[in-house]
């Protein structure tokens, strides 16, 4: 492995994940100057710099050393790296967090009027994807026998062309499978963004480096959904609020001068606190609620 002292992180340079992947990086505290070519962007605030590609491309990057960590769903990652332990290659890749955006599952559909009810009647059926060895790996998991048909693209036509009796695709709100007329039987991969990582430890100042990244990253993503929640209510009310309160740190109570029977609380909240939940705490006694974003929080 070659001995480098700045850290190169590869995302997507145009799609889904890389305007998430700047916005996470950014919060971090990565900033960066562009190259006119877009392709490179030099690392200004730490050694960290960016290479924008295409998805695809990235684990086969890490693979290489080319570049040390990689933002790409875990599809993408998954499928490679079954690609090379297929090819007898070790290991290349970890997954070293998730990251909580480009969230969306591998999924099979087929035509409503096919016949195909359940994953049994998938048996020696063609089915189109463009993850044959995800797709692989779970048909053997079921001891399903079935063909596979392999696309790049498109795959949600195939069984309208004639090429597929059914497909095995990403899906995430559902829309495209609906516009197909497509229904959706099985689930075989949820994934989302993951920062990838070689399988092996760097073994030079990019070990501090991406340490130093990764515990920022872990700053950033634990305070992502959370909210400071600020409210007075009267004691009694406590146990109730703190109920409707379940997702929330331990919280500061603070006395309020001249009103003994009240008391001020103030909690950071990991999940979404819904106007639903806000009127639910002032039904049980709460007064004054705020509701504050969090930036930051260094545990
Ligand atoms: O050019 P490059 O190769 O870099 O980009 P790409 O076209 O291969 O990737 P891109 O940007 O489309 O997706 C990048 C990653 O986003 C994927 O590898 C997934 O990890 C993730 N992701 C999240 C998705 C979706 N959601 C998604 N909905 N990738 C694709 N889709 C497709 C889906 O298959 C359907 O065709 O989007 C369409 C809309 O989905 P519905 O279910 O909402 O209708
Ligand atoms: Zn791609």
């Amino acid at each position: 492995m070659s001995t480098r002292d700045r850290l190169r992180i590869a995302i997507q340079k145009s799609g889904r994940l890389s305007d998430p992947a700047r916005d996470l990086l950014a919060r971090a505290g990565l900033s960066f100057r562009e190259s006119r070519d877009r392709l490179f962007c030099y690392g200004e605030s730490l050694p960290i710099d960016l290479l924008l590609v295409r998805d695809d491309d990235i684990p086969g990057l890490i693979a290489d050393g080319v570049c040390d960590l990689g933002v790409v769903g875990r599809n993408v990652l998954r499928e490679q790296a079954l690609e090379r332990t297929a090819d007898g290659k070790p290991e290349a890749f970890r997954e070293l967090r998730r990251l909580g955006f480009g969230g969306c599952r591998l999924a099979i559909a087929a035509p409503r009027d096919a016949g195909i009810d359940a994953i049994a009647d998938l048996r020696g059926k063609r089915i189109a994807t463009s993850y044959p060895r995800l797709l692989r790996e779970w048909l053997d998991a079921q001891g399903i026998d079935a063909g596979i048909v392999v696309l790049s693209g498109s795959v949600e036509i195939a069984p309208r062309l004639g090429q597929a009796d059914a497909i095995c695709d990403l899906v995430s709100s559902g829309a495209t499978l609906v516009a197909n007329q497509l229904r959706e039987l099985q689930a075989v991969l949820e994934t989302q963004a993951v920062l990838a990582g070689p399988a092996q430890a760097f073994g030079d100042e990019r070990a501090d480096l991406a340490a130093l990244l990764l515990r920022r990253l872990d700053g950033v993503l634990s305070v992502r959904n959370s909210k400071l929640v600020m409210l007075q209510a009267p004691r009694t009310a406590l146990p109730e609020l703190l109920r409707l309160l379940g997702d929330a740190d331990a919280p500061t109570l603070t006395s309020i001068e001249g009103r003994a029977a009240d008391v001020a609380v103030q909690t950071v909240c990991r999940g979404a606190v819904t106007w639903q939940r806000l009127e639910d705490m002032k039904k049980a006694g709460a007064r004054g609620l705020l509701v504050l974003p969090v930036e930051q929080m260094l545990a």
